[in-house]
């Protein structure tokens, strides 16, 4: 409604809480907004404004303000979540943004406790791969847990695709200073399951924030201390890094089952080279993806990964 244009600040998207966003402007000012009408109508399939949202904001009072538009997005990682009733407006699906113009996208992983899955840290990457970001890196943290070797073997696919794979220790402060290094004034988020220890590893690399972390006692019950809301905190080195609550697995958003192999970086090479244009890399003749993994030139995980997550994309699409 009639906002005065001198009401009218830029900022950046840095809590999101129930249907309510932290906007810091220019100045360094939070304000507590709420999306405008016929921003909110939209919101009904997707997450128009995220933590990472460049918008623009009407100020209501000294704290308050209104979401009046959100920018254009350079990144977005997105999950998709299952609706209920009217939220996903019409759709079984709806789109759920964690973090919008992110530099760089930590995944991070425990090295045991729970033990790391590779099913899931190649789902991350199709993600990461389809999200725009440049900077994908794999977080092993609770090396204090675990022999380094064995933890780098485990890893080694990925080092080899280009990805880098950095070893962390909350508890020890291992690994901290080589994690601060890379996310000097850059915007980082932290994805991965709960309890792989984001929380502590956001509260080692910037002490005194206290972001609440689960005691060991309620690892297993999962619950009072897990992080809830998802929060963009302002480094002392310069750069903005995001803890998220922790998810059990990551939908897949807007990827069709055909796009899927040019998410894989070493299996998108040999794409073009299969007999078929439309080949599935299952079990047409004349497939150079097979090959490959026949040839030992793409790890056979991988190539089981993409093969149930082709799988898991066909069968969404079949409902639509
Ligand atoms: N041994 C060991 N334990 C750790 C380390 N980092 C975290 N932990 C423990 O792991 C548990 C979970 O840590 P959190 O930081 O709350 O995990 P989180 O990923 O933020 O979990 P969610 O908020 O639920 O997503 C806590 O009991 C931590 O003390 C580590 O490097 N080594
Ligand atoms: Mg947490
Ligand atoms: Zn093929």
């Amino acid at each position: 409604m009639g906002a005065c244009l001198d009401q009218l600040r830029d900022g950046l998207v840095v809590k999101e809480q129930s249907g309510f966003f932290w906007v810091e402007v220019d100045d360094g000012k939070v304000y507590m907004c709420r999306l405008r009408g016929k921003l909110l109508e939209e919101a009904q399939a997707s997450d128009i404004a995220a933590i990472g949202d460049r918008v623009t904001i009407s100020l209501l009072d000294e704290q308050t303000g209104a979401v009046e538009a959100v920018h254009e997005r350079t990144s977005v990682i997105s999950r998709a979540l299952r609706t209920e009733g009217s939220r996903g407006a019409g759709s079984p699906e709806r789109e759920h943004v964690i973090i919008a113009n992110a530099d760089q996208a930590l995944f991070v992983f425990a090295a045991t406790q729970p033990p790391p899955s590779p099913r899931l840290l190649d789902r991350f990457l199709v993600v990461g791969e389809k999200s725009g970001i440049d900077d994908l890196i794999v977080v092993v943290n609770k090396i204090d847990l675990a022999d380094r070797a064995a933890v780098d073997q485990q890893f080694a696919p990925y080092t080899a695709l280009g990805y880098p794979v950095i070893h962390t220790s909350a508890l020890l402060y291992i690994g901290i200073d080589e994690l601060k290094e890379r996310l000097r004034d850059k915007i980082s988020v932290f994805t991965g399951q709960s309890g792989v220890g984001k929380s502590s590893l956001l509260n080692a690399v910037q002490p005194g924030l206290a972001r609440v972390v689960k005691s060991v006692s309620q690892t297993t019950s999962e619950g009072v201390h897990t992080t809830r809301d998802s929060e963009l905190v302002k480094l002392e080195t310069g750069g903005y890094l995001a803890d998220t609550p922790g998810i059990r697995t990551l939908n897949i958003w807007d990827v069709e089952p055909e796009e899927l192999d040019a998410y894989f970086r070493e299996i998108a090479p040999y794409v073009a080279q299969c007999r078929f244009g439309d080949c599935h890399h299952r079990s047409e003749p004349g497939c150079a993806v097979r090959r490959a993994v026949e040839a030992g030139k793409i790890h056979r995980s991988r190539y089981l990964s993409y093969l149930s997550l082709r799988e898991e994309l066909e069968a969404a699409y079949a409902l639509h």
